[in-house]
């Protein structure tokens, strides 16, 4: 079993995972910046051009949340609960918010502060993101609510709904996301960092 990986937050979610569940499978890292999403070895495998991709046996999957789904089912892990439809319904939800809304909301201050440093493309256009600010307020408000009382976003337990709607927003503090006043996301976020492989997803080098 294959995962084409590079340091951003859609592989960061599965490599995560991976860590936390001690599944056995070669992390292959792709050199994003020299043109490895565009080889045609690689498109063929993810026609998206983007990361993450498992590829197990003849199958080659996309989709992070898809991907850890696959991973769970593999390691008979709850994060993804494959045996309660009713749970399933509830992680869904998040999965479904999270790529609808709120990486929509926080993603703009990921780029413009983790992924432009990262690959060293460019200061972060601060102004810009002001514009954005109402937004991530919006959405903010209603998984603070949601948190309100609960450890995890569902199933009362960790699910890979946390690690989907976290990968950015754990960024929150140095993306200048405006999220200090969201008391329940803060806690939640820096709940998820107590986790071993949460806080450090990477693979040694
Ligand atoms: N919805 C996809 C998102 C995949 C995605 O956008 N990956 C980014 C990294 S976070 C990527 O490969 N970007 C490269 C590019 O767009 O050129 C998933 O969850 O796997």
């Amino acid at each position: 079993m294959k995962i084409y990986w590079f340091k951003a937050q859609a592989p960061l979610r599965v490599l995560a995972l991976v860590k936390h569940l001690g599944i056995e499978a070669e992390l292959v890292e792709v050199d994003m910046m020299a043109g490895g999403l565009r080889a045609p070895d690689y498109a063929a495998l993810n026609p998206n051009l983007k990361a993450p991709t498992l590829v197990d046996g003849d199958q080659a999957l996309w989709e992070s949340s898809a991907i850890m789904a696959a991973l769970c089912i593999r390691a008979g892990s709850d994060l993804w609960p494959a045996n309660d439809p009713a749970e399933q319904v509830e992680v869904l939800r998040w999965l479904s918010w999270n790529d609808g809304h709120w990486a929509q909301a926080v993603g703009p201050f990921y780029f413009e502060h983790v992924v432009k440093a990262t690959f060293g493309i460019g200061p972060a256009d601060v102004e810009g993101l002001k514009s954005g600010v109402a937004d991530v307020l919006k959405f903010a408000r209603v998984l603070d609510g949601h948190l309100a009382g609960r450890s995890h976003v569902a199933c009362g337990r960790l699910t890979i709904a946390d690690f989907q709607l976290a990968s950015m927003a754990r960024y929150w503090r140095e993306s200048q996301m405006p999220l200090s006043g969201f008391t329940n996301i803060v806690r939640w976020l820096d709940g998820l960092m107590q986790i071993p492989a949460w806080a450090d997803p990477w693979p040694a080098k």
